[in-house]
């Protein structure tokens, strides 16, 4: 297989794209495509000041390299979340992120959950009793306050996060299979900014997971391998490997099945927002965030319950 661009070997084949290219047209060719999305979907300008969420994993590593590469203002944030499971995940994620940040002359943030709140992840999990044994709720819950609360501290207009495309596909194909209309209409490369959230945006969600892998590798990115321990048997996964099925069967699926989701919701024939969903959001009195509970939104009412148990 020879390279499109220049007739050189091929150090991958995308059969998907029906297109194989050597290392480094491969290491252009990402960056292209990255630049292509972000301005499809209108995720920012190079005016903007763009706040990266790294987990030392290679999609967010690679994502933060490709925009500054492309010359977009973009620094880090490093939530530390306080997971050992045995491999001292969050140490080593920590560690490897540092590392790239330092190496690359890039601006890091580092917020330590349990310094900042007096408990980590696991801890908050156990004590708040959500999500039956396993932290995922309450981080899902922790990282969106902090990461939005840091953007607007620190002045930031958009928040950036590594999701690839069988991440989207995977989220996708469960809202789909439950028809969580109000998930389905959130889900997309970029959610505006609303009642002092920020910005969210996925500007990797149209590259193959296999395709992030390959662009950290021949950059020469050092990236934690180990998923976080709690991932291991998640729905997710599950519906990863569904998907990869069906991709090996037929190329291409994952992409079509993301890309045709995005194209009906353009066009408004598929779903419709209600005037009510955003009609009963307020303001939490505790960190100003906007929240749709009652009084104190989910993250404050979760750290008032930590603060009650330790007296
Ligand atoms: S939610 Fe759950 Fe992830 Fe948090 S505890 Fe680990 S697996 S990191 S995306
Ligand atoms: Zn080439
Ligand atoms: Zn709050």
């Amino acid at each position: 297989m020879k390279c499109r661009k220049c007739g050189e070997k091929a150090s991958i084949h995308m059969r998907q794209h029906k297109l194989a290219l050597c290392k480094d047209h491969f290491l252009e060719w990402i960056p292209e495509q990255t630049e292509r999305f972000i301005k499809k979907y209108r995720m920012f300008t190079r005016g903007e000041k763009i706040l990266v969420a790294v987990s030392g994993g290679k999609d967010s590593l690679s994502l933060w390299d490709i925009l500054v590469r492309l010359g977009y203002q973009a620094d880090g944030l490093y939530l530390g979340l306080g997971i050992d499971g045995g491999i001292e995940y969050s140490h080593e994620s920590q560690r490897l992120t540092e590392k790239f940040a330092r190496e690359n002359n890039f601006k890091l943030h580092v917020v330590d959950i349990e310094r900042e709140y007096g408990h980590s992840i696991p801890m908050l999990a156990e004590i708040s009793h959500r999500g039956y044994g396993k932290p995922c709720a309450v981080c899902g819950l922790a990282k969106r306050h902090e990461m939005n609360r840091i953007a607007r501290d620190l002045g930031y207009d958009v928040l950036a996060t590594g999701h690839n495309l069988d991440d989207e596909a995977a989220v996708l194909f469960g809202n789909a299979l439950h028809w969580s209309s109000e998930y389905l209409l959130r889900q997309g490369p970029v959610l505006p900014e609303s009642d002092g959230l920020a910005r969210k945006v996925k500007p990797l969600c149209r590259f193959y997971e296999r395709e992030m892998t390959a662009y950290a590798l021949a950059r020469g990115i050092e990236y934690i391998y180990d998923e976080c321990p709690f991932a291991e048997g998640s729905q997710q996964i599950y519906y990863k490997e569904a998907l990869n099925q069906l991709e090996t069967a037929r190329p291409g699926t994952k992409l079509t099945f993301y890309i045709k989701f995005l194209e009906a919701k353009q066009s408004g024939e598929l779903f419709v927002e209600k005037e009510t969903d955003r009609k009963n959001l307020h303001t939490c009195p505790g960190c100003g965030q906007a929240t749709s509970a009652p009084g104190l939104c989910s993250f404050c009412r979760m750290l008032e319950k930590a603060k009650a148990e330790a007296k």
